[in-house]
């Protein structure tokens, strides 16, 4: 009777968990070519990217969606793109942040939930060059920063939309408004894979307006893939990676968890794994969010997310102005100082080693495996448990000091000499036999 009930119970949970992470409409096999699995593992190897969330809404500085959150009316939120003239904008500059931070990549906006292009684009006037004074296209110059500094360059895209009326009647049921709205979004999808070199990764977002939808994606991820195959292609859908995706991202999280509240029943795939975090509240510029997080709460992320096999994607929210705002460029800076000393430990590595521990993780590379004591423990030993590799030596991670270990069926002990609680993060040697 109890092994019926457990039974019955389990059941419940398989068909809940698949009822909620599973897109409902047939996709076509998709095989992803060498160049494809070439990027995904030049993907794997960078590790830490920007995110850039920047729009006409930076003017009101109260975040991306503060036309939501204020709900302000369509025509009121429209005179936005007349205030919006941000002079200051540097592509180099930007680029030269993100580089001395130790990022490899670039992630912007192309178009957020509130329909507004910030670039040049055939497919509508709402946007950067025919809306607003500043006759500059900020995708086109980032671009070519990117290039000259050996960035990649990544485009965000929101699926949902709060000002077409395509989208509104789409979602009403109307099929020939929500045809209309996926012409327009392959049309500006052509136009972000055709003029402006080579893209990295199409970053989608939004799905989880239309959970039950047809998104077309069959239509969407073959364009993209026609066009430019070696462009990987992730969506911030919240389920389980949809056959085409390249990338499988979580919001808020480390790969596998939850306490963001985003990946309810969502299982880590064999995909390239990515997390992307903000450095304080809001995605977009606010102006009255000072809740900072620490450069030793996000290297710690960094850490962590490498030891679980996945990437950060950090992000900033420009100002109107075009500059990213001091407190975010101090402690990027301060990061990037970090990682010019230890990512070694970081670029390249893969994870999933051992399971994350209170102490820290571990990142692989080669026959070296990085120990990353985060939190130091009270013990005067860290432990390591399941480690399948044999291991030859232990050492600082200058390699000047030997750490003493012993290796049991269990685990492996290491007994460093001491451990500093204020350090960001110790990292010991253990290189495989
Ligand atoms: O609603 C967006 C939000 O503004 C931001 O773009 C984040 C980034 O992951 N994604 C959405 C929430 O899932």
């Amino acid at each position: 009777m109890k092994k019926l009930l457990l039974l019955a119970v389990l059941t419940i949970m398989v068909n809940q968990v698949g009822a909620q992470v599973k897109y409902e409409y047939l996709m076509p096999e998709y095989t992803p070519t060498e160049g494809n699995l070439q990027a995904r593992k030049e993907f794997q190897d960078m590790k830490f990217g920007m995110f850039i969330h920047w729009g006409v809404y930076s003017v009101l500085g109260d975040g991306e969606w503060v036309m939501y959150q204020q709900k302000i009316k369509l025509d009121t939120y429209k005179k936005l793109p007349k205030f919006f003239d941000p002079e200051d904008f540097d592509a180099d500059e930007w680029v030269k942040i993100a580089k001395a931070a130790g990022m490899k990549y670039i992630t912007i906006t192309s178009r957020h939930h509130d329909s507004f292009s910030m670039f040049d684009t055939d497919a509508t006037d709402y946007d950067i060059i025919d809306a607003t004074r500043f006759d500059r296209d900020p995708l086109k110059e980032l671009a070519e920063a990117c290039k000259k500094e050996g960035i990649k360059l990544n485009f965000y895209y929101s699926l949902l939309d709060w000002a077409r009326d395509d989208y509104k009647n789409g979602k009403k049921g109307d099929e020939e408004a929500w045809g209309d709205y996926v012409k327009f979004m392959k049309a500006q999808l052509t136009e972000l894979l055709t003029n402006y070199g080579e893209i990295g990764c199409i970053w989608f977002d939004g799905h989880w307006d239309r959970k039950k939808a047809n998104w077309n994606y069959d239509e969407l991820y073959s364009l993209i893939h026609e066009l430019s195959p070696n462009t990987l292609i992730a969506n911030n859908h919240h389920i389980q990676p949809i056959p085409g995706e390249d990338i499988q991202t979580f919001e808020r999280d480390l790969p596998g968890e939850n306490k963001g509240g985003y990946s309810a029943g969502v299982e880590i795939s064999p995909l390239p794994l990515e997390s992307c975090a903000t450095m304080a509240k809001t995605w977009g510029f606010d102006l009255n969010d000072t809740k900072f997080k620490t450069t030793k709460q996000l290297v710690h992320f960094l850490v962590k997310a490498a030891g679980k096999n996945g990437n950060l994607l950090l992000n900033v929210g420009p100002m109107p102005n075009g500059e990213i705002q001091p407190e975010f460029v101090s402690t990027l800076k301060e990061m990037g100082e970090w990682a010019t000393k230890y990512g070694e430990s970081i670029y390249g590595t893969r994870g999933g080693v051992i399971k994350t521990q209170d102490w820290g993780t571990i990142t692989k590379k080669e026959n070296t495996l990085y120990v990353h004591v985060l939190d130091a423990p009270t013990e005067p030993y860290i432990f390591i448990p399941e480690l399948m590799e044999k291991i030859k030596s232990v050492s600082s991670f200058d390699g000047a000091t030997k750490i003493k270990f012993k290796q049991v069926k269990e685990g492996i002990f290491l007994y460093p000499a001491s451990l500093d609680d204020e350090s960001i993060d110790t990292i010991f040697k253990m290189e495989i036999r």
